[in-house]
């Protein structure tokens, strides 16, 4: 059995959203996005206590874009990978893992937002640079959907795949920071892939969200002037 080690609206729900496309069995085990991660226990899992941490062929995987790839490959009946030879296997490659970078401030901006306690802690200046870096991975998928005469409705020319799953995950938790307005390719591809089943069922309960506001940039966008 497959067991997702999964924490609500964190790098682990892309992991939850491609098991849920991939239509396979699976058990999963919420936890808390505390210093239930910090345990020995959890550690066992996850040697830095994060997650995704997953259960699979008697083994644990960690990081979201090897177990993605690890999942594409195992599963491709489902067609959410682009296998060696594939015309697209290069530019999948980039996406699915260009989602980490996009993630990586997303989640900085998180930790400032919602992890320091009380807010005279966060740091203006990580926020300012992390919203300017958020902005310009932003600009990144926008141009990437605008890369042909026709433009894209998915990452890939080939069709939906798992680098839709990274990235748009990735765009669910930067859009608290960044507004996703100004980038039309952009909200349009988002509006569309987030009305995927899989998508809806990796969204967590109303009572365990860890983003209590919809959008925290307004504080940046005074920074910036
Ligand atoms: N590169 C790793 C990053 C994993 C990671 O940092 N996950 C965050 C959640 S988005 C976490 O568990 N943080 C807990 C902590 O930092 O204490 C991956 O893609 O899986």
């Amino acid at each position: 059995m497959i067991t997702l080690h999964h924490a609500h609206e964190t790098r682990s729900m892309r992991t939850l959203w491609l098991l849920l496309e991939l239509g396979v069995e699976f058990h999963l085990a919420v936890y808390p996005f505390d210093k239930t991660l910090r345990t020995d226990g959890f550690r066992l899992l996850h040697p830095a206590g994060r997650v995704p941490a997953l259960e699979i062929d008697g083994e644990v995987m960690i990081e979201s874009g090897a177990i993605c790839e690890y999942l594409c490959e195992r599963f491709p009946e489902a067609g959410l990978g682009r296998m060696p030879g594939d015309l697209d296997r290069a530019d999948w490659l980039v996406w699915v893992h260009f989602a980490e970078t996009l993630t990586q401030h997303a989640s900085m901006l998180t930790l400032q937002y919602e992890g320091l306690r009380p807010a005279s802690r966060r740091c203006s200046l990580t926020v300012d640079l992390e919203t300017r870096r958020l902005q310009s991975c932003f600009h990144a998928v926008e141009n990437r959907l605008n890369g042909t005469m026709e433009g894209r409705d998915t990452i890939l020319t080939s069709g939906f795949s798992a680098a839709d799953i990274g990235v748009a995950q990735a765009i669910y938790m930067g859009r608290h920071f960044v507004r996703i307005d100004p980038y039309p390719s952009l909200s349009r591809w988002y509006a569309d892939v987030t009305t995927r089943p899989a998508f809806r069922a990796s969204l967590p309960p109303s009572d365990a969200r860890i983003y209590s506001r919809d959008f925290y940039g307004e504080d940046a966008e005074l920074l910036a002037g």
